[in-house]
């Protein structure tokens, strides 16, 4: 069925650069909420509501795609709405609160958020705009009368919008879903009410019909949240909030991967590696929540107390810099150098060198071989809201398969039982799970993989857009279901 449908984002799916002739073109963003939504919005002739870089003025035409292969190439210039924001607010409200005071929060690291009030009045008033101009952008459906029309919002920059939003379209009378999915973790009630402008963010969110995290635990802690600090009335079981005159679904919806492009790709991607040990490989924007700095230290005192191991493996990391504006990602790039030269430094012989460190993108089609060919694949975050990496290592396994440790503080942890789970805080306890993944024998590497591959390619991106579109269409059945106290 073809709906009429606004996908909102921070980010449009590419920036505007502009040539050596001063042209605006579109440089092609890639990752997961491309891949998702931008054949969702090209099938629907919908809009896309985003930011698309500082070089993008409001003089300037966005261009039309020249790049075939680019996954948002179907998307017209005319579906595009651009969010225009000056260098400084977009300082205050990206570089500030998104990544300073939100990320930090709802990752439950609350001693790393800063809070201050200018940045905050900067959030408010970019998600205004974003609210406007999704309103404009509505305007522009063919019937505004119709129950399909919905608008769906990405992510913790726009948690205020959807009641701007709300009001807006409730104003002039038009019939249109809200619908929202956070990307990162939602925290509990005791960390999440340090944030002086919870109450804001609550009642924001509250314009959505629909409200959805990746886990349960997430979608539990929201209605916990609105039920202590707003004072909502909260359906647990049936997970309905009312508020005032509004009533809001909220669902767990786990995302998925394109798991079949996993496979595929890792059929034919080239051989990475050309050394004879094992390679225990770790992916991953370079972002303190990650968990890069307690892998690398849990590696070291696996050399240290598994001395027989030592130039039997490798450890391979790779790290792409991120929010380089933000000085504690700045520190954490400096500190994972020094750390990984440190240990580099006290184990290597002339022979062999302990650990090798991109610190760059690689692409994704290289991707899947790397994850073929690691012998384990080592994902420790210290909280993350989901977690591709984990997926994509299980669905790239193809042959000999490999052992997945992963962090049980992941929304992928609640789910990958069969992996190896470690808490990555001790680092005796990822030198032990690498042990344990170095010595798996073949039969049980095989039966774990098995069923985490199972169970991946049959939840994949395709039945995250299904199942979030069942939900979306079931929102007024679901509504009659409360029993409210
Ligand atoms: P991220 O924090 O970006 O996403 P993640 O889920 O691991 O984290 O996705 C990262 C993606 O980027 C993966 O597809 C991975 O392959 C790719 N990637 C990472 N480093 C790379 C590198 N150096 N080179 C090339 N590719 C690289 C947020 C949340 C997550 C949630 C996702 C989706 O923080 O918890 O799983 O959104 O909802």
């Amino acid at each position: 069925m073809k709906r009429s449908l606004v996908v909102v984002s921070n980010r449009l799916p590419f920036v505007i650069s502009t040539n050596e002739n001063g042209d605006p073109v579109r440089k092609n963003s890639a990752g997961g909420l491309v891949t998702a939504l931008a054949p969702l919005v090209i099938k629907n002739d919908g809009y896309w509501v985003g930011w698309a870089g500082n070089d993008l003025t409001e003089n300037m035409q966005i261009p039309e795609s020249d790049d075939p292969t680019a996954i948002a190439h179907g998307i017209k210039s005319s579906q595009i709405i651009p969010i225009y924001l000056s260098k400084e607010t977009f300082d205050l409200y990206y570089n500030g609160v998104c990544n300073g005071t939100l990320w930090p929060l709802m990752h439950s690291l609350p001693t790393l958020a800063v809070f201050r009030g200018d940045q905050w009045s900067a959030y408010v008033a970019v998600n205004e705009l974003f609210s406007n101009s999704t309103f404009e952008a509505v305007k522009k459906f063919d019937n505004l009368d119709e129950k399909s029309n919905l608008v769906w919002i990405q992510d913790y920059q726009l948690m205020v919008m959807p009641m701007m939003l709300r009001n807006l379209l409730d104003e002039a009378h038009i019939t249109c879903k809200l619908a929202f999915f956070l990307h990162i973790p939602f925290p509990s009630w005791d960390i999440f009410r340090l944030n002086p402008w919870a109450n804001e963010i609550l009642l924001g969110l509250l314009g959505c019909d629909l409200i959805a995290f990746h886990t349960n635990t997430y979608a539990s802690n929201f209605i916990e949240c609105c039920f202590y600090i707003l004072g909502a009335r909260v359906d647990r079981k049936e997970m309905i909030i009312e508020y005032g005159n509004k009533t809001s679904v909220v669902r767990a919806l786990p995302i998925g991967i394109p798991y079949d492009w996993f496979e595929k790709n890792a059929r034919i991607a080239p051989k990475p590696f050309n050394f004879k040990e094992k390679v225990i490989f770790g992916v991953d924007r370079l972002d303190y929540t990650k968990g890069i700095i307690q892998r690398v230290r849990g590696y070291e005192r696996f050399l240290e107390k598994y001395p027989d191991c030592r130039e039997k493996v490798v450890f391979f990391q790779v790290a792409v810099p991120s929010r380089t504006d933000v000085e504690d990602y700045r520190n954490l790039k400096d500190e994972l150098e020094r750390e990984i030269g440190r240990i580099s430094g006290r184990f290597a012989t002339a022979e062999w060198t302990p650990i090798k460190y991109i610190c760059n993108n690689i692409s994704q089609f290289d991707l899947a071989g790397y994850y073929r060919d690691a012998r384990i694949g080592l994902i420790t975050p210290v909280r993350d809201g989901m977690n591709l990496v984990a997926k994509e290592y299980v669905a790239c396994q193809i042959d000999d398969p490999g052992v997945l440790i992963i962090s049980p503080f992941t929304g992928a942890g609640e789910t990958m039982n069969e992996a190896l789970l470690v808490n990555p805080l001790e680092q005796d306890l990822i030198a032990d799970a690498i042990k344990t993944a170095y010595d798996m024998k073949y039969y049980e590497r095989k039966l774990r993989m098995n069923a985490l591959q199972t169970r991946e390619r049959l939840f994949n991106l395709d039945t995250w857009l299904e199942s979030f579109f069942d939900a979306v269409d079931m929102i007024d059945n679901f509504k009659k279901m409360k029993s409210l106290n």
